[in-house]
């Protein structure tokens, strides 16, 4: 298999100016018909006499139409003038002196084949496109490389009846009927140049909402979004949301849009979130469709948070696009940092904070820590779809946010604003990001910050203080660690921003006074060196450290002494931070977690044994929560947040050798404590927000809050096996009038419940039978139950009527909701859970590559399992990885993780 690399990076020999497509659309027989206009690369190679043109094609699944190729006119020959092998087509002797040619040919393909869901495919009988990363290769021969960067002009033909809609990107600039009065066509024009991943077409029967949108130019847009017959009221939403992102890009960054429509797809059948074709952006369908008896308020959010983020690529990833796919987080890292603000902007910042942390530090850091750790831009691939992760989306989105701490906001602006406009319509890379940002602030060294874009691996960051009462000063010592990797066995210290605080002993905060003349509330640390101490001046006795405030850097903090709970609990009251209040709270439940953990020998935690556990948080850590729990003063949101324990993911991180069962009984137990001892509270906040919620239901944010908070009440209350708790669950579930309670009623009477929970399982299946999306949730609640059963469970449901394997959603919820997000579930003594997991991958290779392959990153932490665990896990990955006719996709993975 071949390694790609960054530093072979050559520009393309030849460069497509046009492109000319025309698709006869059949389900099992699509003809492709192409001109490109090619000129070679005079710009990078000078003038040369005649050179080669090397076009991608993936034989597989298309067909060179016998015949059909021609240069100039000219008829060519196999052998003479052209070959063709298993991924390329070339094109011998073409002009060198830049003059240009006209290659023409055709293709065919089988749509009604594509299972990868990459190329040209059917879903419910229409058709659609995805071509990132490399899926246009999939349609017709192409150079499919970013940097070739093309005019598009469309033409498609169809049926009238069964594809009423034809729809590619640009402007629709003819239609009517062929001469068989059967067909139509249409002809669509693109004016900007675009790589051909952003091509798209769709064709079906679909319908479409309609709005309008009038940009800062005053410019009429039309906005319209397609989906499935009967679908349409449950647009309305996604339509808001993209109103919302196309101002914010105006007023947040001056972007405005810059064609005559921007339409939206709703396809049920797609391998990711959703796809930013330029002009034409096709979702996954649950990232569109919702409404409050099928939506959750979090579902609303991620439709608000992908929306926007795909709107926001039409500058950061069309009209400025990447010179390589090394270069992924340039466009995927920037979008995301520009998704979180805006759904800062239009939710409850510190939650959307709080939320996009916890996922970095439950997903990434441990992609960072193991065999699966890369670099923001990557040195190297196999297949660049494995490439699509959380450390060059999120970690990525850090490292933009940290970017625009360093400079300030308008620094930031300023950059931005140079960025896109000395680099329209070009394609180009990290370092001509950071370059923008440095001519834009030129008070500012950003080569030390460049190594967030080379260095894998998550800093580990060890603090430690020590006070002179007699000068008031307080000195900071700090040390950070970057564990090596695989490709780099040596890193440098990286420039690491640390904001923090000082408070004084009651709470009010000191001015952090490093002697610089200046002093403030929150002060940002620049930490540059492997071993740094900071003096502050004029610091109170007993005064504490706030660090790290609004996680201002993607490291793992610890003190080198443990901070004593008081501490902790200090901060979760009074810091000024609400960030670090969850984050204290975070910090004091892991470590209690671990110390049972810990203290306990191996095996000797099981679910009977927990209720006689004699160990207990201290007094003032249950205060701290029920302080928090009835402070009024506090949002509901962010009061349900801080009842969210680390996940057992994060928690793992922070054990050696990682003992899945024993930290999921340490978590239940604390669970079961903060349950009982809070029993009074729970119930009064509990009955309180019931009342208030009564009525109508309602999708502002107040009361999204609410019914958070309530909801998870009602969690902790049947986590205490309090009966009359379940039963009020069973009875919420009945009467719920939205998805967001119903589903949280679920949850917990599956997990908690006995009778009830199957009871309740049987009559939401009963209710929402015909509901595709609406059954992707109760298959991953099912998947997620912490149960030793549900490994049967999950295999029962394959074979349920309504589990389609080859649809992604409903493999991401019942294969993923088990091996990715239910430790305690998968990790079986006896290995039963891994074998299933590699059986299934076995079987999703054949069906859709990529999806395989993520469901094998389940695998990503074996090495620092327990010796039995992990020994299971090996013969796993061995004997997948012995398999013959593995997709690049899944022996990539599988490969790194064995290495
Ligand atoms: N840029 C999009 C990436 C994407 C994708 C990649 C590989 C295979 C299928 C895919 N669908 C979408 C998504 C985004 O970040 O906006
Ligand atoms: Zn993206």
């Amino acid at each position: 298999t071949r390694v790609k690399r960054r530093q072979d990076y050559k520009p393309p020999e030849f460069l497509v100016d046009q492109v000319k497509l025309k698709f006869i659309l059949d389900p099992s027989d699509t003809r492709v018909l192409t001109k490109l206009h090619i000129r070679f690369n005079t710009d990078a190679y000078g003038n040369c006499d005649r050179a080669h043109f090397h076009l991608d094609g993936d034989r597989e699944v298309i067909e060179l139409v016998p015949n059909s190729l021609k240069v100039d006119g000219r008829l060519l020959e196999e052998g003479e003038d052209y070959d063709l092998s298993k991924a390329h087509l070339i094109v011998k002797n073409i002009d060198g002196s830049g003059k240009g040619a006209l290659v023409e040919f055709q293709v065919s393909l089988n749509p009604s084949k594509n299972t990868a869901l990459m190329g040209l495919y059917l879903s419910k009988s229409n058709f659609f496109t995805q071509c990132e990363a490399e899926g246009f290769r999939r349609i017709t021969f192409f150079p499919d490389r970013p940097d070739v960067m093309s005019i598009f002009e469309v033409t498609l033909v169809a049926s009238k009846q069964d594809y009423p809609v034809l729809l590619s990107n640009g402007d629709c600039v003819e239609s009517g009927s062929c001469s068989d009065e059967n067909y139509h066509y249409a002809v669509y024009k693109d004016p900007f140049r675009k790589p051909c991943y952003l091509f798209a077409l769709v064709a079906g029967k679909l319908v479409y909402l309609e709005d309008w949108f009038v940009t800062m130019s005053g410019k009429r847009v039309k906005l319209c979004i397609y989906v499935q017959q009967g679908n349409l009221p449950k647009a309305t939403f996604a339509m808001d949301c993209l109103k919302q992102a196309m101002k914010w890009d105006e007023e947040q960054y001056g972007r405005e849009y810059d064609l005559n429509t921007f339409n939206i797809v709703a396809v049920d059948d797609f391998s990711m979130g959703a796809m930013e074709n330029k002009s034409l952006n096709i979702f996954n369908s649950k990232y569109v469709l919702a409404n409050p008896e099928t939506a959750t308020d979090s579902d609303f959010e991620a439709i608000q948070a992908v929306v926007a983020h795909e709107y926001f690529h039409n500058w950061t990833g069309n009209r400025v696009t990447l010179r390589d796919w090394f270069q992924l987080s340039l466009k995927e890292g920037l979008t995301v940092f520009r998704e979180q603000e805006f759904s800062a902007d239009m939710t409850n910042r510190t939650v959307k904070r709080i939320s996009d942390v916890m996922r970095l530090r439950t997903t990434q850091f441990p992609q960072d820590a193991g065999p699966m750790a890369h670099p923001v831009r990557p040195e190297s691939y196999i297949e660049i779809n494995n490439f699509y992760t959380v450390t060059i989306y999120e970690k990525g989105a850090e490292v933009i946010r940290m970017l625009r701490n360093l400079v300030g906001p308008e620094g930031f602006r300023k950059g931005c604003d140079l960025y896109f406009d000395r680099y329209d319509g070009m394609a180009v890379t990290c370092d001509d990001w950071l370059a923008a940002h440095q001519d834009a602030n030129p008070h500012v060294d950003l080569t030390p910050f460049r190594l967030w874009y080379s260095q894998a691996g998550t800093p580990q960051l060890c603090a430690s203080t020590e006070y002179d009462a007699s000068q008031s000063t307080l000195h900071l010592h700090l040390e950070q660690y970057l564990p090596p990797t695989e490709e780099q066995p040596v890193k440098e210290p990286m420039l690491i921003p640390i904001k923090m605080g000082i408070l004084d002993r009651d709470g009010i905060p000191v001015m952090v006074d490093v002697g610089d003349g200046s002093a403030v509330e929150s002060k940002v640390l620049n930490m540059k060196e492997s071993k740094q101490t900071f003096s502050f001046y004029h610091v109170p006795p007993g005064s504490r450290l706030s660090m790290l405030r609004g996680f201002s850097a993607p490291v793992r903090f610890a003190w080198k002494h443990d901070q004593p709970s008081d501490d902790l609990t200090f901060l979760m009251a009074k810091d000024k931070d609400e960030f670090n209040r969850w984050d204290a709270a975070q910090t004091v439940t892991l470590r209690y977690i671990l110390d049972i953990v810990r203290r306990m020998p191996q095996g000797s935690l099981n679910p009977d044994s927990m209720a006689s556990l004699e160990m207990s948080p201290s007094d003032d850590v249950f205060e701290a929560f029920r302080m928090t729990l009835l402070d009024e003063g506090l949002e509901h949101r962010f009061r349900s947040t801080m009842f969210v324990l680390p996940s057992e993911l994060f928690i793992a991180q922070w054990m050696k050798p990682i003992r899945p069962d024993d930290i999921h009984l340490a978590r239940l137990h604390l669970k079961r404590q903060l349950a009982t001892r809070l029993s009074s509270s729970f119930w009064s906040v509990l009955q309180r927000l019931e009342r208030e919620l009564e009525g109508e239901y309602r999708l502002d944010a107040e009361s999204r809050g609410k019914r958070a908070l309530k909801n998870i009440c009602l969690e902790y209350l049947c986590c205490s096996q309090d009966p009359t708790a379940v039963s009020l669950a069973l009875k919420h579930f009945r009467k719920a009038n939205n998805m967001t309670d119903a589903l949280a009623c679920l949850n917990i009477l599956s997990i908690y419940g006995k009778e009830e929970g199957e009871m309740a399982l049987a009559e939401f299946y009963r209710k929402w039978e015909h509901e595709y999306l609406v059954l992707d949730k109760w298959f991953r609640v099912q998947a997620l139950v912490p149960s030793k059963d549900t490994l049967s469970r999950v295999q029962n449901l394959l074979e349920h009527k309504s589990f389609d394997i080859k649809n992604p959603n409903n493999v991401y919820a019942l294969i993923g909701g088990y091996a990715l997000q239910n430790p305690y579930a998968f990790h079986l003594a006896d290995g039963s859970g891994y074998k299933f997991v590699a059986d299934q991958i076995r079987k999703l290779d054949k069906i859709n590559p990529q999806v395989a392959a993520r469901i094998a990153t389940s695998f990503t932490i074996w090495r620092e399992l327990e010796p039995n665990l992990r020994s299971h896990v090996k013969e796993q990955l061995n004997l997948l990885f012995s398999r013959n006719n593995l997709s690049r996709d899944v022996s990539e993975v599988v490969g790194k993780l064995i290495e």
